[in-house]
């Protein structure tokens, strides 16, 4: 990453320069006081632990409406009223946050980098037109793209969902725009591709054959994915799971449902999973269980970092400041080799009534302090404690002997009942929960 700040044909954060990194004794609001990029922990540098990247719609395209009343930011990319004009305008404001912030990376929907046009074939053109200057940004600036995708849920032809549309017609416009967002990842170098399920799910059964529906999204994403690699994709394929919001039942309810579609359509070669907090806790899980099950699977591809309110029953995307979760995260990843050529991308909005632009510097600096420090919790954690040792011991008995016959499949059913009348009752064995908690909270500085 260069030190280099880009600045367009005018400077939309004055006043804020590069963010520094000040260390934590530091009081000012506008410099990392735990993220270090170059600081190496457990083998690496702590930007290639995080590989963060800023999600383009929240960041460029939030005003702060929401159902209750109309935006609340006044942001001066947001004032030219011709659309490509904006969109250039939007990108000169977005390379210039991206390296006062200094992150290596960034994220877009189609519809967030350029505008839809009339036709297919101008929302095509407008988009060619962005991305191509986007291409030079990048250069310019050493910016990389994480992952691009597609937003087939806004316009109003999606309201009955894009690749599960009972409607055929739907379903190709949403082909053409994911074609054009895949070719435009791939011009810019991305890493990665997404699929968020947006409106692909349903709110009542009495109007919906989901079986169809859920063959017709299988056979989406295999004809993505074999236009994609076609076309000279190297990179993941993920799908982002959701429980809820748009739908009531959204088909990529979480982790473990979309692993199983994605072993019953035969993705499992090309597709990964972009997992992100708020969706998590939704689906009425941790962010860390979901992380580990994708691991579990040999299916993690990426992270959307933010928080969810456990008092509201939607997806606020706040900004992740809760250590706890970030040193639980930060422990799975540590633990199961990182985030490979993932990468954290900050899925989070500034709150409606944040309305400064400094506002939007203080939330990225802010969350990525918290991995920052959840990293070196974690990384003390595995290296000066007995953690990793407490937790393999609890498993000790499949160490030795029967243990390892029983993992090996060496035992049958018959064996093993003959086994527990051979040992009688077993003792019991604490799980030892609260020294647990005690041992991560005594880290938690
Ligand atoms: C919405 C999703 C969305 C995806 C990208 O809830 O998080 O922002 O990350 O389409
Ligand atoms: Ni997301
Ligand atoms: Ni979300």
């Amino acid at each position: 990453m260069s030190n280099k700040v880009l600045i367009g044909k005018q400077e939309y954060f004055k006043g804020i320069g590069k963010i520094p990194y000040e260390g934590p004794d530091s009081t000012n609001p506008l410099a990392f006081k735990y993220y270090d990029e170059n600081r190496n922990i457990a083998g690496k540098a702590m930007r290639e632990h995080f590989r963060f990247a800023v999600a383009y719609w929240h960041t460029f395209c939030g005003t702060g409406a929401d159902p209750f009343g109309p935006g609340t930011m006044e942001f001066p990319w947001n004032e030219e009223t011709d659309p490509v004009k904006a969109a250039m305008n939007k990108l000169d404001a977005a390379f210039e946050f991206f390296t006062k912030l200094g992150v290596p990376f960034y994220c877009f929907h189609d519809r967030d980098i350029a505008p839809e046009g009339s036709t297919v074939q101008e929302s095509e053109k407008n988009l060619k037109r962005i991305i191509e200057a986007a291409g030079i940004k990048q250069e310019e600036s050493g910016v990389k793209l994480l992952w691009g995708t597609a937003n087939v849920f806004s316009h109003p032809r999606y309201m009955n969902g894009a690749a599960t549309n009972p409607d055929f017609q739907v379903l190709t416009h949403a082909a053409a725009q994911v074609k054009s967002a895949i070719d435009a990842t791939i011009q810019l170098g991305g890493d990665n591709y997404v699929f968020w399920g947006g409106r692909e799910g349903y709110f009542s059964l009495l109007n919906t054959d989901m079986k169809r529906e859920l063959n017709h999204l299988g056979m989406f994403l295999q004809k993505s994915r074999d236009y994609g690699r076609e076309a000279g994709f190297k990179g993941n394929f993920l799908i982002e799971p959701k429980p809820m919001e748009p739908t009531k039942h959204q088909y990529d309810f979480d982790v473990s449902t979309v692993i199983a579609f994605i072993h019953q359509y035969e993705l499992e070669n090309d597709f990964k999973l972009n997992i992100e907090n708020n969706h998590a806790t939704l689906a009425g899980h941790t962010f860390a269980h979901e992380v580990q099950t994708a691991f579990g699977h040999g299916l993690f591809g990426s992270l959307d970092i933010n928080q969810g309110d456990s008092l509201n029953g939607w997806d606020t995307d706040e900004f992740l400041h809760n250590l706890y979760d970030a040193s639980e995260l930060m422990l799975v990843l540590l633990t199961e080799g990182g985030v490979g050529q993932g990468g954290m991308n900050f899925d989070a909005k500034t709150r409606r009534s944040s309305t400064d632009p400094e506002d939007i510097f203080i939330g990225h600096i802010s969350s990525m302090d918290t991995l920052a420090r959840g990293l070196l919790i974690a990384d003390t954690i595995l290296n000066q404690s007995n953690y990793m040792k407490m937790k393999q011991d609890r498993y000790s008995s499949f160490d030795i002997g029967k243990g390892v016959a029983f993992e090996n499949g060496e035992l049958g059913l018959i064996e093993l009942a003959e086994l527990a009348t051979e040992y009688g009752e077993p003792a019991h064995i604490s799980g030892k929960q609260e020294l647990f908690e005690a041992l991560l909270n005594k880290h938690l500085r």
